[in-house]
């Protein structure tokens, strides 16, 4: 889908937040989350453009959407969206007179871009697409790994706008032997010690059609915190490749490597094998970057626990994703994964967006009822029943159950 937008405008409602970010932590609340699936507690906290989100961490802030927001509706709304970082050191305030967006290395011609410049480019494109941690869900691992111990709630889906990456990589015009294009943000380490959040990708899926430079988030510039003024959207890649305030683009023609490659050589990797996993306790021999979401589908109208009544339809409703070939089909079971009942698909918002569905159920006994649902997408890929299991507890995709109760 294309939208041209009016760069001026965007430009001026851009620097009408240049100080929202400017009081962080703004306050703690007197309120707790429990996330889904028994996982414990959380308490809910406000940051600028945000409504209380899950307290992960405060320094660098990690902040998880609350579960019910998914049952809101397709979109998740800027100010409920999850916030993500490595690194303390992270802008509290953009000025747009100052910030420049440079593209370097192997190019022809090198350049160094306002976001007004960066939007006179070309026309703005429009795409739908989920956003998720390589590491949501990851306090469900069994045995449990390190790391933040997540929920469900680091992802989101929301509408992105801004100018293919692809358009400016040609407009500085790559040298033959470029091989990969390194991604960097404002964002900084506290000590010399600790690498860069830098990410790159390979030359070929970096001038792929879907890359976005964006500037925009659900019609609004992006909210400080998820990375003002300008995110590269990789759909259908984990959020880790999701470079927030991005200002540096270099492209290489050696493999990425050295002290500030530790996000791609050393974190956010997988065994090197079919599932991503290794026996539980394990290390892999092997490993390399992660890439694309794993199919996943969630109950979003009902939580554990949840009373359902004998005899009584209740309409179940739900999300499902996948790492952006499209969801085919979204199923519940009653009987332990026995046999299977299709739900209807919801609105068709693109390949990498959330899809809703939604079915109907009369249970018939009362007693304890566990419900499963799985989702396939067009490859016909689906959900283990089994978790697969790796040391960093990444892309995990397992069937979700939720345990209710029929009266
Ligand atoms: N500059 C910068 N960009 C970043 C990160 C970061 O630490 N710094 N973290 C990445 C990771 S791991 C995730 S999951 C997403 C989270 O995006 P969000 O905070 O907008 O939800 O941002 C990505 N982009
Ligand atoms: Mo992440």
């Amino acid at each position: 889908m294309r939208a041209a937008l009016n760069s001026r405008r965007q430009f001026l409602r851009g620097a009408s937040v240049l100080l929202a970010g400017a009081a962080l932590p703004l306050r703690d609340l007197a309120a707790t989350v429990d996330q889904p699936f028994g996982n414990g507690t959380r308490e809910l906290v406000v940051y600028p453009q945000k409504r209380p989100l899950m307290r992960i961490t405060t320094r660098p802030p990690h902040l998880e959407t609350p579960f019910s927001v998914f049952n809101e509706g397709p979109i998740t709304p800027n100010d409920a969206f999850f916030v993500r970082y490595h690194l303390a050191n992270i802008p509290l305030s953009v000025d747009l007179n100052a910030y420049r967006l440079r593209v370097h290395g192997k190019v022809g011609q090198e350049l160094s871009l306002s976001l007004e410049d960066l939007q006179r480019i070309g026309d703005a494109e429009e795409l739908v697409a989920v956003n998720q941690c390589a590491g949501n869900s990851r306090g469900y691992s069994m045995p449990r790994v390190f790391g933040a111990q997540l929920g469900n709630g680091s992802m989101g889906n929301a509408r992105w706008a801004g100018l293919p990456l692809r358009r400016l990589l040609q407009k500085a015009g790559i040298a033959a032997d470029a091989t990969q294009v390194t991604f960097n943000g404002l964002d900084t380490p506290v000590l010399p010690a600790t690498s860069d959040f830098i990410k790159s990708l390979a030359i070929d899926d970096a001038l792929s059609s879907d890359v976005l430079l964006a500037w925009n988030m659900n019609n609004e510039p992006i909210p400080m915190l998820n990375g003002y003024p300008l995110k590269l959207i990789v759909p259908g890649y984990f959020g880790t490749y999701w470079v927030k305030h991005l200002c540096d683009i270099e492209v290489i023609n050696t493999p990425f490597a050295g002290h500030d490659a530790l996000f791609m050589t050393t974190a956010y990797r997988l065994p090197d094998n079919e599932c991503g996993c290794v026996p539980p306790g394990t290390q892999p021999a092997n490993t390399v970057p992660i890439g694309r979401f794993k199919v996943r589908s969630f109950v979003t109208s009902l939580t554990n626990g949840s009373i359902l009544h004998r005899g009584r339809t209740t309409q179940i409703k739900g999300i499902a994703f996948d790492g952006g070939y499209g969801i085919k089909t979204v199923q519940i079971s009653i009987d332990g994964g026995v046999s299977w009942r299709d739900a209807i698909l919801g609105e068709n918002l693109g390949k990498y967006s959330f899809r809703e569905w939604r079915v109907a159920l009369t249970p018939t006994q009362v007693g304890p009822l566990e419900l499963r649902v799985r989702a396939s997408n067009t490859r016909n890929e689906t959900q283990p029943a089994e978790a697969a299991w790796n040391p960093a507890g990444y892309a995990r995709n397992v069937i979700e159950s939720m345990h209710l109760v029929v009266v």
